[in-house]
């Protein structure tokens, strides 16, 4: 299949309730959307959708180098099953943001059909955050679930303690708790955690650490399950196995795309760890295409897409029937910012 030209889209969707995330504050999620358009019809969507406060670059940032790749990539219009075995880097000579990683690979892949299959409603591990009434109350609400996950970090350590055994208490025995405390404590703090709970109920704990390279000698000293997120991160990311580390929390759109996310789970798998697809706000269609992708590499595991349902709903309606459209996306929730066609 041979590329022909490419549309870029900002979107900016409405938050439900304020997003506080490490410093930022959001109301609205705004990211960007990739056409990829090949000279037969046939066209494929990328999301490209920086998160504030985790990923390396801005939007700005990122829109910029995704142009400057996609007049690349229009050079060589046959690029695109390299790009699908290899990556978006191997058709460019330079270091990509991973949010372009994602959108180039994601259209790549999108228009190689990998994301036809997706599942009509994909099962989510629930995410619970907020003060520890609004946790409870969240909980009592849901339906009965092998796994949950819940932020801490955020709170006094002992009232994040109090809420995991209130949760390991109304919870049925068989519920695990994952945990993510997004490299809050200090490592006094953590191993005090670690010795008020229950860890036979929790599934793993992400990235407790602020001085994350300690996580190998928690791990030892606690053997309390851990596992690896913001340190997945990285460019040219890589980890290492220790003692306590069960699983790799994976996001494509901060740990290097696609194809990136593809190594770690393979990764993850022979070196006998779990790997857990996850989310950073992706708009429904990023979302989508990352539970397809958790639904064929890792089925077994509930993936972490919670993030998609605090966009308001009728944004999300509106998005989507947006997207369905052909031409004249020119709305606040989806708008044409950028358009290229390969010279005749
Ligand atoms: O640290 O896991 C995180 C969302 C945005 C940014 C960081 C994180 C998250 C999530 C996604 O927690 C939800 C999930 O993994 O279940
Ligand atoms: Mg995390």
């Amino acid at each position: 299949m041979l590329l022909e030209s490419a549309t870029i889209y900002r979107f900016r969707l409405p938050l439900r309730q304020p997003l506080a995330l490490k410093g930022h504050r959001l109301e609205t999620r705004q990211g960007l959307i990739l056409q990829l358009n090949a000279r037969n019809g046939q066209f494929g969507f990328g999301e490209c959708s920086p998160l504030p406060g985790f990923s390396h670059e801005s939007l700005d940032d990122a829109l910029g180098q995704l142009q400057g790749v996609i007049k690349v990539l229009l050079s060589q219009p046959d690029c695109l099953d390299s790009i699908i075995q290899s990556g978006a880097r191997s058709c460019t000579d330079q270091m990509l943001f991973s949010s372009v990683a994602c959108a180039v690979e994601g259209a790549a892949l999108s228009l190689a059909g990998q994301f036809h299959a997706v599942p009509k409603a994909t099962a989510v591990c629930p995410l619970l955050m907020g003060t520890a009434d609004e946790v409870l109350a969240q909980f009592a609400r849901l339906p009965n679930c092998s796994e949950i996950k819940l932020k801490v970090g955020r709170a006094r350590l002992d009232d994040d303690i109090a809420v995991v055994n209130a949760l390991c208490e109304q919870g049925l025995p068989l519920l695990r708790i994952r945990l993510d405390a997004n490299r809050q404590w200090g490592f006094a703090d953590a191993v005090r955690f670690c010795r008020s709970v229950n860890a036979e109920r929790i599934a793993f704990l992400e990235e407790p650490l602020a001085e994350y390279q300690r996580l190998p000698e928690l791990g030892e000293l606690t053997h309390f399950p851990l596992a690896l997120d913001e340190s997945l991160q990285v460019p040219g990311g890589s980890f290492s196995v220790f003692p306590g580390l069960v699983a790799l929390v994976i996001k494509p759109m901060l740990a290097g795309g696609m194809v990136k996310t593809h190594q770690f789970i393979r990764q993850a798998k022979s070196a006998n760890l779990r790997a857990i697809v996850s989310s950073s706000y992706e708009s429904p269609l990023g979302i989508r295409q990352l539970a397809s992708l958790a639904h064929r590499e890792t089925p077994n595991e509930l993936p972490g897409l919670d993030t998609v349902n605090a966009f308001c709903a009728s944004s999300v309606e509106r998005f989507e029937g947006l997207l369905l459209k052909a031409v004249s996306r020119q709305d606040p929730v989806l708008e044409e910012v950028w358009r290229y066609t390969v010279a005749p």
